[in-house]
């Protein structure tokens, strides 16, 4: 499997996207040609000499808009150059979840349309935009924030990338549930120990106790996720055991 995928994004503030160039595992994404990232700037799509990328709503009202021409421009070179389908990250759209991450990831190639100011000429997206995806219900002051996002949760998808075929599989085997805890050296930290069965090299009884931990953190902080969940045989005799401890 040779997996890669390109990333064009479209966005006023270009140099934001410097931190997943420079750090951590979209970096190394980067430099194995895993991932290609490339940037537009409305701004170089300008007809005026003053490079306006944002005018004021006809009909009134505060804040600014996103004019059409400039992102069209630069939408149309990314597609020119390679691009793929169209994501606009908005707070109107549906919440990216890891499921929409697995199937994106799939993808040879997105472009990305980051918004400023109050939002984007309704009829550049009906034109452009192919889908739209909000990170969640808060609001931030533009979509470059919510591409990153979006970039790091596919880079974790492209094979090869940083050990990553390994933590992927890991995370269909606990798939839906929180993490269990995890522990590294010293053995004894200020009188609090390891727990015995990580230290036992017994690979199925660190599994069962894994999958023990994860079952029982996911009903202590997230039931709605259990709730969403089958459980098998051994997952409904390992949450039981772990509830009937946690009432002692
Ligand atoms: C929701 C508030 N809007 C109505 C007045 C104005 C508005 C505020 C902030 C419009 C756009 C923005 C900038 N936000 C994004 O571009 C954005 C976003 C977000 O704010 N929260 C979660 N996901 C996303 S994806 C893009």
């Amino acid at each position: 499997m040779r997996l890669s995928m390109r990333i064009d994004v479209v966005s006023i503030f270009p140099q934001m996207f410097d931190a997943v160039r420079d750090f951590g595992m979209t970096r190394i994404a980067l430099q194995n040609e895993k991932l290609r990232l490339e940037l537009w700037d409305p701004r170089d799509f300008c007809q005026d000499k003053y490079r306006r990328v944002d005018d004021r709503p006809y009909g009134g009202g505060p804040g600014m808009v996103m004019m059409a021409p400039p992102l069209a421009g630069a939408i149309r070179s990314a597609r020119s150059a390679g691009g793929g389908k169209v994501i606009y990250l908005s707070p109107k759209g549906p919440r990216l979840t890891q499921e929409r991450v697995q199937i994106l990831a799939t993808e040879p190639a997105l472009v990305l349309l980051a918004g400023r100011y109050e939002g984007v000429d309704q009829r550049l997206l009906e034109r452009e935009v192919d889908e739209e995806l909000s990170i969640g219900d808060y609001v931030l002051a533009g979509g470059e924030l919510p591409a990153m996002v979006l970039i790091e949760a596919l880079v974790r998808y492209l094979p090869g990338v940083l050990g990553n075929d390994d933590s992927v599989k890991t995370e269909s085997f606990s798939a839906g549930l929180l993490d269990w805890p995890q522990y590294t050296r010293p053995e004894m930290f200020e009188d609090v120990e390891v727990p015995a069965p990580l230290l036992t090299g017994n690979h199925e009884e660190i599994r069962r106790w894994r999958l023990k931990q994860a079952l029982g953190q996911t009903w202590l902080r997230r039931p709605d996720l259990l709730a969403q969940r089958e459980l098998n045989d051994e997952e409904r005799s390992l949450l039981e055991s772990f509830r009937q401890q946690y009432e002692k």
